[in-house]
């Protein structure tokens, strides 16, 4: 799917688990061995995009259906694979998304209610066979996950405020597609120190990729 020694690499995973904080780790690892790195989020990373984050994102939970939110999720994702993604990957650089296609199957599907297969449907209509190289599942207790989000003291988005059952039904539909494509995905004890998460995510990069950082 990659060029050269463009590499897709997806950060997945619960509400406060360190996607972000362990994103610019791996990014200045990355810059500092000499590659181009390119850093971009979901919902969001074009302008556009951006504008539909605001929309999904903001409000109170059932704004949306679980349908519609899939369908503004893939509106800005088809956008931002196609202007930012794909011609990065072209270049030879890598890409780190924080969340990608995997954040639609649990939140909307597994654990929004959309049928996990519809999901899918949409995402072969939309990218076709367009998946990350890996996947870091970054493993949380979501009430710890909560905790480190409540203690950020940023007002929380819609997503934010469900009740704590949602939570757990997308860290297990997380795990089982771990469990489900283990080439692709790599499950990461996100409850550790940030230097070790970012030790173990280094390493599976070396394993997996076989570069040296
Ligand atoms: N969504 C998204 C869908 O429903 N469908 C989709 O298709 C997509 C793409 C996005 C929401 O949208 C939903 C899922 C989400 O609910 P968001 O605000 O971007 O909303 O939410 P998150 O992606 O979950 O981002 P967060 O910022 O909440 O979590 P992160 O990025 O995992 O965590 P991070 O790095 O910001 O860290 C959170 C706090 O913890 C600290 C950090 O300093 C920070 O204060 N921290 C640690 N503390 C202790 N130990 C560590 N190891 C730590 N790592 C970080």
């Amino acid at each position: 799917m990659t060029k050269g020694g463009a590499k897709f690499i997806s950060f997945e995973g619960g509400e406060g688990a360190g996607k972000t904080t362990q994103i610019k780790f791996l990014g200045e690892i990355l810059r500092h061995a000499g590659h181009e790195v390119v850093i971009t989020r979901e919902p969001g990373g074009t302008p556009d995009a951006e504008a539909v984050r605001d929309l999904v994102l903001g409000g109170e939970p059932g704004r949306w259906s679980a349908k519609e939110e899939m369908l503004l999720m893939y509106t800005a994702r088809s956008q931002l694979v196609r202007t930012i993604i794909r011609p990065a990957l072209e270049r030879g650089a890598w890409v780190l998304s924080d969340r990608f296609a995997d954040s639609t199957l649990v939140y909307q599907g597994y654990a929004g209610g959309v049928d996990p297969d519809e999901v899918r449907k949409l995402h072969d209509l939309v990218l076709g066979p367009f998946n990350p190289d890996i996947t870091f599942i970054m493993d949380i207790d979501p009430n710890s996950g909560m905790q480190r989000v409540h203690a950020r003291a940023e007002a929380l988005n819609q997503f934010e405020k469900r009740k704590s059952n949602f939570y757990e039904m997308t860290r297990n539909a997380y795990l089982d597609i771990a469990k489900s494509e283990p080439n692709r995905c790599a499950v990461i004890n996100a409850a550790q120190d940030a230097t070790k998460v970012s030790m173990d995510i280094v390493q599976v990069i070396k394993d997996r990729l076989g570069i040296a950082l």
